[in-house]
């Protein structure tokens, strides 16, 4: 008989396995944070950095989005519809930051991967819809987020992780190890490809 792992008992309600959040790679960017964190220890004990869940309407989840664009009127059953069409399409990794004092959702961000038949059937991994709510500015959390999904990209085995991203945010994006595109630097990469040795 399947007896529910405790920490997971509520898996129905994630968009994706909350396991694949396990043991990422932190080695890789720890050069980009001052104190080091990661999802796993983000810095204070009542952060949870976790999968979108199906309850997460009334954690705020629409309000922190409408921080970053116009979400306009998306009630409730909009929102569970649009969840089960991204969990059964598959490949949309949407990762959110509670604050559990306040049963809060209060930063995202969306890692959506796509597959590819160049690069011998790769897997590619656009960031999204990244956003940290103003008043917990100081803790690198929009740091801890971006790295999160980036991280999460490189375990699916995505060749690169790209994103697009307004004019004052290029230099934020650089600072976690993301590269513009010549002749567009709003559109910026991080590959994760090895380096063709000939
Ligand atoms: C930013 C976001 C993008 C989002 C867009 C919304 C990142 C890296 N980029 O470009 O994902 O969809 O803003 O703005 O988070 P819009 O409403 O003007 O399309």
């Amino acid at each position: 008989m399947g007896r529910a792992c405790s920490k997971y008992n509520d898996q129905d309600e994630f968009l994706y396995d909350p396991k694949l959040l396990e043991n990422l790679d932190w080695a890789f960017v720890l050069q980009f944070l001052n104190p080091p964190i990661t999802n796993e220890q983000p810095g204070e004990e009542w952060l949870l950095v976790r999968p979108l869940k199906l309850s997460d309407f009334d954690r705020g989840y629409l309000q922190i989005l409408s921080q970053l664009t116009n979400v306009g009127n998306v009630s409730k059953a909009n929102f569970e519809s649009q969840f089960q069409k991204m969990r059964n399409t598959g490949g949309h990794y949407i990762t959110v930051i509670e604050d559990t004092k306040i049963n809060k959702i209060i930063g995202s961000a969306s890692l959506i991967t796509e597959f590819k038949f160049i690069h011998e059937c790769a897997l590619r991994g656009r960031l999204e819809d990244v956003v940290v709510n103003n008043t917990y500015r100081g803790k690198q959390l929009g740091k801890l987020i971006v790295l999160t999904v980036t991280l999460l990209s490189k375990k699916l085995g995505c060749y690169k992780m790209s994103l697009d991203c307004k004019d004052a945010l290029i230099p934020y994006y650089k600072s976690l190890g993301y590269k513009s595109e010549p002749g567009n630097s709003n559109s910026m990469m991080n590959r994760f490809e090895k380096e063709d040795p000939s």
